[in-house]
């Protein structure tokens, strides 16, 4: 017998066909999120749960399936999942990690580019037909090469960008809970500061920290007037670990510079000064948003998801308390 899997929003074409060739799947038929009721029945009677970032998973959730074998998030990030829950029930959270770091470095690259060469302000003056011709002091942008690159947080989406910093002959200097062994530190030619002064010295400052109570509003009003007026700050981790009223009035007061987002506090909503902030550059969180990506994501939220279905340790689990 197939296991019975629910699935919250279509995957990419590669691991759909997996899921539906291997489980007894029923699939969320509209283009849109679930309400937790629509979430709380779809998992009535199944074994494993396919969700996403956007799917709220709580104990309440949890509890209208008893049996319910596994979560299996398609994200690395599990901040949408109460895991201390699921811990408690003895089921297995897992994510998808490794697969979408290089295409996330890479976003947040895009945002700093785009944000430091005012490519999509230049983008709309142009479509907009208000551009008469070239000008000697037209759309003036900051530098990107030699300029000092600041990373909040080091984990592995961190380490990609500061990699690529290489080829832009930027130093490095990071801030993150735990420093990094001697050896990486020169293998990826950065530089540890305090926190404080990685906001202080640097130029452009991307963030790259998971969302926990430790991290939400992690920059503020006194983080962001700490860094210099022409700096610049790129966030394609999770919304809220910017205080985006405070990051608004940084922006329009002159404190920073410029922003490159791909997540906001409150997605899909953004504070509504940033709509119309051409300081801002604003993507809608696309950090993982590549054809191969998110392939590689669904293959692997589908592996995780069918292993603990037929009785196996999934490869990617976050909650390994639950096998001791
Ligand atoms: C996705 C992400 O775009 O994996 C994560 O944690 O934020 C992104 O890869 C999104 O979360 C897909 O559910």
């Amino acid at each position: 017998m197939k296991p019975k899997v629910f699935l919250t929003r279509q995957l990419p074409p590669e691991p759909m066909k997996r899921l539906a060739e291997q489980a007894d799947l029923t699939v969320n038929p509209h283009d849109r999120y679930l309400t937790k009721a629509e979430i709380i029945d779809g998992i009535r009677g199944v074994d494993g749960l396919l969700c996403l970032l956007t799917d709220t998973i709580d104990g309440e959730i949890m509890d209208a399936n008893p049996d319910l074998k596994v979560i299996a998030n398609f994200a690395v990030g599990y901040n949408n999942i109460d895991v201390a829950a699921a811990t408690q029930r003895k089921i297995p959270v897992t994510n998808t990690p490794g697969v979408l770091t290089d295409s996330t470095a890479d976003m947040a690259w895009a945002l700093l580019m785009a944000a430091a060469r005012r490519v999509a302000e230049g983008d709309r003056f142009v479509r907009t037909r208000q551009w008469g011709g070239w000008g000697p002091l037209q759309f003036m942008g900051t530098e990107v090469t030699g300029a000092t690159l600041g990373l909040i947080g080091m984990g592995r989406i961190a380490q990609a960008v500061a990699k690529r910093a290489a080829g832009f002959n930027m130093p490095v200097i990071y801030w993150n809970r735990t420093r990094l062994s001697a050896a990486d530190e020169q293998r990826l030619d950065v530089q540890y500061r305090s926190f404080d002064e990685v906001l202080r010295s640097s130029d452009y400052v991307s963030i790259h920290v998971a969302l926990c109570d430790e991290t939400r509003h992690l920059i503020g009003r006194r983080e962001l007037s700490l860094m210099k007026p022409t700096s610049t700050i790129i966030n394609t981790a999770r919304g809220p670990v910017i205080d985006e009223k405070a990051l608004v009035v940084a922006l329009q007061d002159g404190t920073i510079q410029s922003a490159g987002l791909d997540v906001y506090e409150n997605e899909p909503q953004l504070e509504p000064e940033l709509y119309d902030m051409d300081n801002v550059v604003i993507a809608p969180h696309l950090g993982s948003a590549t054809v191969a990506t998110r392939t590689k994501m669904g293959n692997m939220a589908v592996e995780n998801c069918l292993a603990v279905c037929n009785g196996n340790r999934p490869p990617n689990l976050v909650n390994p308390d639950i096998y001791a």
